[in-house]
């Protein structure tokens, strides 16, 4: 009897890609302030005034905006939180998320 080893012929791909990030989304509605939305973008999203201003009056006039992106999680969180800010006060403030291409 001859003993030939035979090679395993299969090969273990090394999976290192980097996680999806996702991006969280203001939308435009009727009755939140401008001037609240502006102070949650900046308190939540460490926006400057300025940086702020530019995303609120986006969303305003096209009806959403990206406001930044994270990993799944942070994305998440930041939008349950920006948009809990909002209905604290009444205000109808969302932020979604929806994960990049
Ligand atoms: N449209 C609101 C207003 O005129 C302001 C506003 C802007 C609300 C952006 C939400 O995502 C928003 N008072």
């Amino acid at each position: 009897m001859s003993d030939i080893a035979l090679k395993p012929r299969t090969k273990t791909k090394p999976k290192v890609e980097r996680p999806r990030l996702h991006k969280v989304i203001l939308l435009n509605d009727d009755f939140t302030p401008r001037e609240f939305v502006v102070t949650v973008l900046k308190g939540e999203f460490r926006m400057s005034e300025d940086q702020a201003y530019r995303v609120m009056i986006t969303a305003h006039r096209k009806g959403a905006c990206v406001v930044a992106v994270y990993t799944r999680d942070v994305a998440e969180t930041k939008a349950t939180r920006a948009t809990e800010a909002g209905k604290r006060m009444g205000y109808p403030l969302t932020f979604t998320t929806e994960p990049e291409e």
